[in-house]
């Protein structure tokens, strides 16, 4: 055999070797990270939120870096949204909450890779060859003083100025930085590849205060379909339908023998007071509601992170008048396997199939309940519809309706 046909067998054999290591979904093995040849051609993108943010505000800010991929990945960029990790939200008090969680444990995630380019941290992890991953370039977003000036609000940014990175990095000591950047910034996400273009080579690139940047297009169709791409985990879809199953005796998307209510208190009964009713104000709005909508109705479903002593006066209240009140206690088993995330999400999905919903003004967690009924089908009529303060204005909320 000659030295070239040695040289090209060799070849052959190495070429073999490499893709049989590959996976059919161009993900390697741990043990062979480097075999991901994707992977080197990729970019990055992750970004943190402001701390006492809560979950469902985040699930907004998703969406705007979800859109911004999505549209990226039509221009053929071969950039990916690392799916931050859920750690240590302010809202979350239970002690099984203290690790950084992935999405999957609250969404389904193929689905959200169906609307974008997504990968979940512990994807990233398993493909870095050092057990260190090294973020290039963390550029933390702040606002401008004036968001208006000489009277005009404009999309613009601009680098300087002092800040410090106030998050956590989700509690992992094996994530660096390798250079902070301070950035004024304010308008449309899309604006954001300006700033990364300035440099080219960077591979892992993260924002900190990702709700900064607004959506470029707030409720067109591409707002829908990735609204709609967020679908729960499945276990948490099946244990929100038992209850459903079991207490209201539906099985349909939409049930018409409850009536749901999100009661948000804690901050914000405390720091929106002009917003939210006193529990006798509660209670007489739930009772005119279902009078004017349907006064066979019994059933109530109240969603809440209120404390034990304002619910329990509150069924009380409701019981007196004849309804049926009902909420979701998880067991201690449940809550370990849910976690605060979970049981959030099961309150919202049980709300969603309800026959006429009262939400809490501008809480974000009442416009995702919003949102789901909205793809579930219902008619708007039975879904924007708020609990409004003992005195003074009431504003009507506004309705976002679908856009297919
Ligand atoms: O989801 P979220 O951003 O809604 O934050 P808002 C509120 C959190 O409180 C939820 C818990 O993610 C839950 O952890 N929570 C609220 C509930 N209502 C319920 C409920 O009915 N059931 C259960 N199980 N949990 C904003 C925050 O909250 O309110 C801001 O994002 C700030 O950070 C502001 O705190 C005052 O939009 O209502």
């Amino acid at each position: 055999m000659s030295i070239k046909m040695i040289i090209n067998l060799s070849l052959l054999l190495l070429c073999v070797i490499l893709t049989s290591t590959e996976k059919q979904d161009g993900y390697c093995d741990l043990k062979e990270k480097t075999c991901d040849r994707d992977f080197l051609n990729e970019k990055f993108i992750i970004y943190d939120v402001n701390p006492p943010e809560g979950f469902n505000l985040r699930r907004d800010v998703y969406m705007r870096f979800a859109i911004m991929l999505s549209d990226a990945r039509q221009h053929n960029e071969n950039w990916k949204l690392i799916l931050p990790p859920w750690y240590s939200l302010y809202h979350w008090k239970a002690k099984q909450n203290d690790y950084p969680m992935p999405w999957s444990n609250f969404f389904d995630v193929k689905s959200l890779k169906k609307f974008a380019p997504v990968v979940e941290l512990h994807e990233v992890f398993s493909k870095i060859d050092s057990n260190i991953f090294k973020i290039d370039r963390l550029y933390v977003l702040q606002n401008y003083d004036d968001a208006f000036e000489n009277g005009e609000f404009r999309d613009k940014w601009e680098i300087g100025g002092d800040c410090d990175y106030d998050g956590s990095l989700w509690g992992y000591n094996n994530i660096t930085v390798k250079k902070t950047i301070c950035v004024k910034y304010q308008g449309r996400i899309s604006k954001l590849w300006e700033l990364i273009s300035l440099n080219p080579a960077d591979k892992f690139v993260m924002f900190a205060h990702g709700e900064i940047p607004l959506h470029d297009q707030y409720g067109t169709k591409t707002f829908w379909d990735c609204r709609k791409s967020m679908k729960f985990n499945k276990n948490l879809i099946s244990r929100a339908k038992k209850y459903i199953y079991k207490y209201f005796n539906c099985n349909n998307k939409i049930c018409n023998n409850y009536v749901s209510v999100h009661w948000r208190r804690q901050d914000f009964a405390r720091s929106r007071k002009k917003d939210v009713p006193s529990i006798g104000g509660t209670v007489k709005q739930i009772d005119n509601a279902i009078k004017n909508y349907n006064p066979h109705i019994v059933n109530i479903f109240i969603a809440s992170d209120g404390q034990n002593s304002e619910l329990i006066e509150l069924e009380k209240q409701l019981s007196d008048i004849g309804f049926k009140v009902h909420l979701y206690l998880p067991t201690q088993l449940e809550l370990d396997t849910f976690k605060d995330g979970g049981v959030a999400i099961i309150d919202q999905i049980i709300c969603s199939h309800a026959a006429y919903f009262i939400g809490t003004y501008e809480s974000t967690f009442t416009f995702r309940i919003q949102e789901e009924r909205e793809i579930l089908g219902f008619d708007s009529s039975t879904t924007f519809n708020r609990l409004c303060p003992d005195n003074g204005r009431c504003e009507v909320p506004s309705k976002w309706k679908i856009v297919n």
